[in-house]
């Protein structure tokens, strides 16, 4: 059979180790999708082209190997970008493939024509259109080294249709390989520098980008902490410092004398290094893969291009450095370990509504026993984040962006086929990619979506109340709707809970189903955490 452009494709990215690619429909990609029958290249298509990259990304957080997207052009291509921006916060490897007008007629108003690539650029590392069908391999081979290379994150490439329907030989598809950019190593003069700060200072702390904070790397992280006792915060939430999953830790950012900043940018996670919460002493060290993300306003008083991991690694076996700072470090985990004395009595409160507090400890058995979770964002979303312990933990990220949980954690099921994968997410969100559902029933991907139901954008009204009072309050109320019904209406299983004592049961009788659920929780629309009050042990 003669080779076309579509089978260098998909030969590229059987060669490339990847197995299944994210999808939805379009006139200019059925070509690829005819190329993967009889190859071991499975397609799991979405309802929502950023459903697909949402699970794309998930894909590539979990496994640290590229999650592949195929969307179709303009429109579709389109609705796959905001999804792009969630991959890009989250550091995380990203391929999207989209179908594009034919090369042929470039510049003339062919169908859906338009400048694909530009469109992508600002949420990916780097974006193009393919040229020559005979190429098109190497493009792909490319992109998936582009995206895994360095800071890991997202990649585009627009695939023509006519170049993907050229015949380009004689079927013999010739294995594509890019050498992969070697690992950058440490500068002997940086490496002192490095441990002359840390050697003078009393409290220094490791903040970590998100892709630092991804058990891949974050092993080395660990044995830092453990050779040195320097702690390490990962900095993965919108909220940034004030993350609420880092509990009591949050207070520890002010008495720290050295932040190093692994692969974390000087961002707004971060205050922009300002006070509060870091003192106008505190001094700050960034090492990052990219010269681009060195900080330039000057606060930064040593910045290093270099793989931060790496650092980490040499420090870790640095013989000065050895125990120095344990007493901090475990005055760090403990105050990590600290939540507000008041949670313990709401994770027992009978009281209807719900706390979402008293959801977390319906849930956490379940974590316990190896369920892996997704939290999104908004108010809900961040007590979840805050008051369970998973094993496996993946949030919205840094994108800030509501919506990605359901397809996140269908992701999470193909990636953990044997454990329960909970995805829990405020009412609002779960109207974004509820028909996922679908999606996990027709690929087999049972995942149970637990949606804390308030009737309202909740996050939006509580800044609201803050900043112009309860009067003026506006278009932020929702339906108390049965989003369980949804769930069953796709045949998926319902489950509706007002009372606490029904939620445990609710929950296993979902998992036990074998199919999607939403389990559909009356909550009480509290506002999110925050940790002023006296610290208490957590659970
Ligand atoms: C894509 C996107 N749109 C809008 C927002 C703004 N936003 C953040 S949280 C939130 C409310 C979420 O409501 P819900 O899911 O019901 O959770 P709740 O806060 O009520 O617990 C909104 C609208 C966002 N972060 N991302
Ligand atoms: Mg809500």
């Amino acid at each position: 059979m003669t080779a076309r452009g579509a089978d260098l494709v998909v030969g590229a990215l059987a060669d490339g180790g990847v197995r299944h690619l994210f999808s939805l429909s379009g006139n200019q990609i059925l070509s690829v999708y005819d190329a993967t029958i009889g190859c071991d290249l499975r397609i799991i298509h979405t309802r929502h082209e950023a459903a697909a990259v949402h699970m794309a990304d998930a894909w590539g957080r979990l496994g640290e190997e590229p999650g592949v997207a195929l969307v179709t052009a303009g429109p579709g291509h389109l609705n796959a970008l905001s999804a792009l921006y969630g991959a890009l916060m989250a550091e995380s490897p990203v391929v999207l493939l989209s179908g594009h007008a034919p090369a042929g007629q470039s510049g003339r108003g062919a169908f859906q024509e338009m400048d694909q690539a530009g469109a992508a650029a600002p949420v990916t590392k780097a974006s193009w259109v393919a040229k020559d069908a005979a190429r098109l391999g190497e493009d792909i081979a490319l992109a998936l080294e582009v995206a895994r290379n360095g800071r890991p994150g997202p990649v585009h490439v627009s695939l023509p249709g006519d170049l993907l329907e050229t015949k380009v030989g004689d079927g013999s598809v010739a294995r594509v390989a890019i050498e992969p950019r070697g690992s950058m190593p440490v500068a002997e003069g940086d490496l002192r520098r490095v441990i002359e700060l840390l050697e003078a200072a009393r409290r220094p702390l490791i903040l970590l980008g998100p892709a630092m904070a991804r058990p891949a790397r974050r092993a080395v992280l660990d044995r830092l902490t453990a050779a040195t006792g320097m702690p390490a915060l990962p900095m993965e939430s919108p909220r940034g410092v004030n993350d609420p999953w880092l509990h009591m830790a949050t207070g520890c950012l002010g008495r720290a004398d050295l932040i190093l900043l692994l692969g974390k940018k000087l961002d707004f996670a971060v205050r922009f290094g300002g006070a509060p919460p870091f003192e106008p002493a505190c001094r700050f060290i960034q090492a990052d893969w990219d010269a681009e993300a060195l900080d330039r306003s000057g606060r930064v008083s040593l910045g290093l291009v270099t793989d931060p991991a790496l650092l980490a690694e040499h420090l870790a076996a640095s013989a000065p450095l050895a125990s120095r700072w344990r007493e901090w470090g475990e005055e760090v985990a403990v105050a990590r370990a600290m939540v507000p004395a008041e949670w313990e009595g709401l994770r027992r409160s009978a009281r209807t509504p719900m706390h979402p507090l008293r959801v977390c400890a319906e849930l956490q058995p379940l974590l316990d026993r190896g369920a892996v979770l997704v939290a999104d964002g908004g108010e809900f979303g961040q007590w979840i984040q805050a008051g369970c312990e998973a094993g496996t933990r993946m949030i919205n990220g840094l994108s800030g962006s509501i919506g990605s949980a359901l397809p996140l954690a269908l992701a999470a099921r193909l990636r953990h086929p044997d454990r329960p994968v909970i995805a829990a997410m405020g009412d609002g969100t779960f109207g974004f990619h509820a028909f996922e559902l679908d999606t996990a029933l027709r690929a087999g991907l049972p995942v149970v979506a637990v949606v804390g139901n308030d009737a309202r954008w909740n996050a939006e009204h509580q800044l609201q109340l803050q900043h112009y009072g309860p009067a003026r309050a506006i278009a932020c109320e929702l339906q108390p709707s049965r989003y369980d019904r949804v769930a069953s209406a796709l045949g998926g299983h319902g489950e509706h809970v007002e009372r606490p004592e029904d939620l445990g049961p609710a929950l296993e009788r979902a998992i036990g189903s074998g199919l999607p659920a939403c389990v559909n929780v009356v909550i009480d629309g509290v506002a999110a955490p925050t940790y002023r009050a006296t610290p208490a042990p957590s659970h």
